[in-house]
């Protein structure tokens, strides 16, 4: 495939952007190669500069539910924009949005609009120390929250150590209240609790984790996250920045039965545009300023763009969405694993209703970042490159996951997937 106009604008962008991008995944460093620079998308497809066109299943990382250019959305942004783009003063369109959060998410009774994930999860982790006092939290190995300073944080020498910096610039003194366990690991949660349980304000876990590629819970790991913090005077917060509105109307606090104190969103409530949220029960929320005294503040949060593009897209959405998305993920995932068989690729896919992860392994379960790690990341690399070239764009990295749009059409794109992974296989076998 001729990516020329690509290739020209990467070494233009890489002179004024830093990797010539504005977020590392997007640099391809994960899978090699220069990136590929978009000019239009629609329903399942993007289409590059130079008029390539791609059956796509990042969706902006997820934002894109219903797919690109969703009308309502589209519209909904247009005729918001005609009034303004923004007042830095309170609107109705976001009184709209966070009703329809909480009338979707029983757990949460009062949301705080920002503009990312990143300021939902550092702004809620604000909020648990502050209501507790305490000064630890708990977050998971291959758990990403976005690059708040106090979640670039690795696992010490072990559970029980304390949190080193994961990243330069991120303080010693703050990284040591981080610990970090293992993904679905129940008794390190436990142990960690029994260390440091009247010490630790929250714990902050993806209930489906999202950023090693998508592992989904155990039966009984987000239970005893829910006992440990109940039991010790934590609080729990979901970060359901990916799973929000993904898995589920009401997320995979729905799907798992798990009544989070803090959930935070994004993604799909900004429909495209940029958004983040955090919400849980009044009590707890009220203790934000100007109610109370924990301060949190953003100059764009609830701009109306946003809140009207979240609206229209969260306002189209019911059971029947989730049902025929779970229906297109298991077709997709049913067909990639047939021709795996067929070509005698070890293959796993970890999936749950509209996101999925493929990870080139012979064993029969992917549950934890180890497991992850133990997947041959040179064969997605080959893969990555090989279905880009038949037409089909996937994350440019192992760890990430895959989304499917209601707009992607079983007797259409997904079998002209399959049917791409087909040939694929045969040449990787
Ligand atoms: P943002 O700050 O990127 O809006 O959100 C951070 C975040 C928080 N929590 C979860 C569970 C997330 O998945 C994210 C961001 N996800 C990555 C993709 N896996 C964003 C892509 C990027 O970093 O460019």
């Amino acid at each position: 495939m001729e990516r020329k106009q690509s290739d020209l604008l990467f070494a233009r962008a890489s002179k004024v952007l830093v990797g010539g991008v504005n977020s590392p995944v997007r640099a391809f460093k994960g899978v090699g190669g220069t990136p590929i620079f978009f000019e239009r998308a629609d329903g399942p497809y993007l289409i590059d500069v130079d008029g390539n066109r791609y059956i796509d299943f990042v969706a902006s990382w997820g934002p894109m539910l219903r797919g690109y250019s969703y009308p309502e959305v589209v519209d909904a942004i247009q005729e918001q924009a005609a009034r303004t783009t923004s007042f830095g003063a309170p609107t109705f369109a976001e009184i709209k949005l966070a009703e329809l959060i909480c009338s979707y998410v029983p757990t949460i009774e009062k949301v705080r609009m920002v503009n990312s994930g990143t300021e939902a999860t550092m702004s809620a982790i604000r909020l648990a120390r502050g209501i507790t006092g305490r000064d630890k939290i708990v977050k998971f190995e291959g758990g990403f929250h976005g690059h708040g300073d106090a979640l670039l944080v690795k696992a010490g020498s072990g559970v029980l150590t304390l949190g080193l910096p994961d990243s330069p610039g991120v303080p010693q003194d703050l990284a040591q209240h981080t610990l970090t366990v293992p993904y679905n690991d129940i008794d390190a949660a436990k142990a960690v609790f029994d260390a440091y349980g009247d010490a630790i304000a929250t714990v902050i876990v993806e209930p489906i984790a999202g950023n090693m590629g998508c592992v989904p819970p155990i039966a009984g790991f987000l239970e005893t996250l829910r006992e440990l913090t109940t039991n010790h005077g934590a609080l729990l917060i979901l970060d359901e920045v990916m799973t929000g509105f993904r898995v589920a109307q009401g997320g995979a606090q729905a799907l798992y039965d798990i009544q989070p104190d803090l959930t935070t969103l994004g993604k799909v409530i900004g429909g495209g545009m940029p958004v983040g949220a955090f919400g849980g029960r009044a009590e707890f929320m009220n203790q934000l300023a100007p109610e109370g005294p924990i301060y949190q503040s953003g100059t764009l949060s609830g701009n109306p763009l946003a809140m009207e593009a979240g609206y229209a897209l969260l306002q189209s959405l019911n059971s029947h969405t989730y049902a025929a998305l779970a229906r297109k993920t298991n077709h997709l995932v049913s067909g990639i694993n047939d021709a795996a068989r067929s070509h005698h690729i070890d293959l796993h896919i970890n999936h749950v209703c509209g996101m999925f992860s493929m990870f080139f392994t012979s064993q029969s379960t992917v549950t934890c970042f180890a497991d992850v790690m133990a997947a041959d990341a040179e064969r997605y690399r080959m893969f990555f490159h090989a279905m880009l070239d038949e037409g089909v764009y996937f994350a440019p990295s192992p760890f990430e996951s895959a989304f499917v749009s209601t707009s992607h059409e079983e007797n259409h794109q997904l079998d002209a997937t399959i049917a791409a992974v087909d040939r694929v296989f045969a040449r990787l076998a």
